[in-house]
């Protein structure tokens, strides 16, 4: 496949992402998998611009919540196809993460895209999914003896639940865990201010930030 085919083939898949279309997203995915494209580079040149333009279109109220549904389908197939090929074989978990969304917030595609970078930097990881409340994230760091906590918050009005959750983990005295933050509305600033260790803008970066906060 030649530069340029690869480049119509992000173009239209961004557009069969942002306009829900599985089937497509899917075969052209596939494609550009088959054609050795780097995943990572699938997700960030087709699918992302996608759910982007889409994210837009909401914004000025071309779009609405079944729009997104679809999209996020589309998202979702798509990833079960890069996710195998992002997570690296054999690598033994020296160190556990904890991850999730926070409580009140139901986006997940960016936190999964988290999940599967740290699993193929070899951390056992524990997705607690989404929704979940401070409880829920300080009895899974003390169960598994967690190293990291990833926080994904994706509305302005759920970003507060990072800080209510990093408060109940210093009540709980499990200071000791690094926690990183992302999600589209968090910025340095922010991460900085509630307390976390760690502000991560693009799910790529997180396995270095994890790595590098471990000092391994
Ligand atoms: Co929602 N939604 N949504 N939505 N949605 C946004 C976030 C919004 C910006 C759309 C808009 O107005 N333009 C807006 C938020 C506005 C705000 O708060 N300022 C919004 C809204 C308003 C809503 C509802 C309130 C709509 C309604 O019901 N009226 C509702 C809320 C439900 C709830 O959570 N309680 C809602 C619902 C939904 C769906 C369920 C329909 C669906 C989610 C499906 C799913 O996730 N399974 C959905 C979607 C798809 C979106 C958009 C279009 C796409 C989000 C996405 O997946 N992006 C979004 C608009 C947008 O972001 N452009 C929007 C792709 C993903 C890869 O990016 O998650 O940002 P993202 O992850 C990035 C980085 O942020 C980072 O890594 C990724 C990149 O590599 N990252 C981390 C994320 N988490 C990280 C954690 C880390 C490190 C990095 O460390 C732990």
């Amino acid at each position: 496949m030649s530069e340029s085919e690869i480049e119509e083939d992000f173009v239209e898949l961004a557009g069969a992402v942002e306009y829900g279309d599985e089937v497509d997203a899917v075969e052209i995915t596939r494609d550009l998998l088959e054609a050795a494209v780097p995943p990572l580079e699938v997700v960030d040149r087709g699918l992302v611009p996608g759910m982007a333009a889409l994210g837009i279109r909401f914004q000025n109220g071309e779009a609405f919540v079944p729009e997104m549904v679809m999209a996020a389908r589309a998202m979702k197939d798509c990833m079960e196809l890069i996710d195998p090929l992002l997570v690296s074989k054999g690598v033994k978990p020296r160190y556990t993460a904890v991850i999730g969304t926070v409580e009140g917030d139901l986006h997940d595609i960016g936190k999964n895209l988290v999940s599967t970078m740290w699993r193929g930097a070899g951390f056992a990881v524990v997705d607690l999914g989404i929704n979940v409340p401070p409880a829920k994230f300080v009895d899974a760091v003390q169960e598994h003896e967690a190293d990291i906590l990833g926080l994904s918050a994706l509305l302005t009005t759920t970003m507060t639940a990072m800080e209510t959750t990093i408060q109940a983990l210093a009540e709980a005295g499990l200071d000791e865990v690094k926690v990183i933050v992302g999600g589209a509305p968090i910025t340095a600033e922010y991460a900085e201010a509630i307390g976390a260790n760690a502000f991560c803008d693009d799910a790529s970066l997180a396995a270095e930030a994890a790595l590098g906060m471990l000092a391994v």
